[in-house]
């Protein structure tokens, strides 16, 4: 309906305005000290601007949508348990630590879903001025250029992307069924914001992404664009993903995320991988 389509093109076009001019505020703000500190553990970081940013948005979410309800990572958004109405999934900043230590490789983030679907999602690389975004139906942008669908892809010619913390000794896998993973690709990267790496791989260029640990804030949008060009999503052992729970995530190319996803459910059946929160 003509009149619905609207809405979400409305939310679009506000997610949008905000999201560059948050990205304008954290630019200023990476030129000036910033205040650092630490959450549940030393590599854990949130700064000033994590919070400032995300306050930004609850604002002008509740004034623009009353109804609307948030789940933004420091906190300032609403307790939501089900994912009936519409809600935003919100990342102020996604790669705090890029953001900190690296002045760059950073991005907002800002999915908004009704009723379990996701409809509008936003990525916005904020020092490289790129804007990821998807309304869901009308097909997904890297700024103004259309992506395309994803092809079948496999695991020999494909380039992960996967953080080194699941190639360290951790409590959800093995690090050998990492590295038989990353040995059997043609390359692995990693870039520190997941916001970033699921945009990438919406834009094909990483065939797949997986981690053992993510939060519903970080992947709000990107699995809404990485579903408009029709990549595969679920938990790494390839269950399907319950959006406000979080836990691992696996996508990419319909037969990459095949080939990864054996992997695991034959490193459960050895007893060398467990889900975790
Ligand atoms: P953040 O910067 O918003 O915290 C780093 O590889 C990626 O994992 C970043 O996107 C980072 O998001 C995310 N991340 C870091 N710690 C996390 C945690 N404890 N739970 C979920 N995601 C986390
Ligand atoms: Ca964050």
């Amino acid at each position: 309906m003509a009149m619905e389509t609207s809405i979400w093109h409305k939310i679009h076009e506000d997610a949008e305005k905000w999201i560059r001019e948050a990205g304008a505020l954290l630019k200023k703000a990476i030129a000036g000290p910033l205040d650092v500190q630490t959450k549940a553990s030393p590599d854990d970081l949130v700064t000033n601007m994590d919070k400032e940013i995300e306050r930004f948005f609850i604002e002008r979410i509740r004034a623009a949508y009353p109804g609307h309800r948030i789940v933004s990572e420091e906190g300032y958004g609403d307790e939501v348990n089900a994912d009936e109405g519409v809600i935003w999934l919100l990342d102020p900043i996604d790669g705090t630590m890029n953001f900190v230590h690296q002045k760059r490789h950073f991005a907002v983030s800002v999915g908004v879903y009704e009723n379990g679907v996701g409809r509008v999602g936003l990525i916005y690389d904020v020092m490289a001025d790129d804007l990821y975004h998807v309304v869901r139906g009308d097909g997904a942008y890297y700024n103004e250029t259309r992506l395309e669908l994803l092809d079948e892809g496999r695991l020999d010619t494909a380039v992960l992307s996967i953080n080194g913390t699941w190639l360290n000794r951790n409590r959800r896998i093995d690090p050998e069924i990492v590295r038989t993973i990353a040995r059997r690709a043609r390359g692995t990267r990693s870039y520190g914001s997941a916001a970033i790496e699921l945009a990438y791989v919406a834009a094909g260029r990483l065939d797949a992404y997986l981690t053992m640990r993510l939060a519903p804030w970080d992947y709000g949008a990107g699995l809404i664009l990485i579903e408009e060009v029709g990549g595969v999503i679920s938990h790494v052992d390839g269950r399907e993903l319950n959006l406000l729970k979080g836990g691992s995530l696996l996508v990419g190319k319909k037969g990459v995320h095949r080939e990864i996803s054996q992997v695991i459910r034959q490193a459960i059946a050895d007893g060398l991988y467990v889900e975790g929160q």
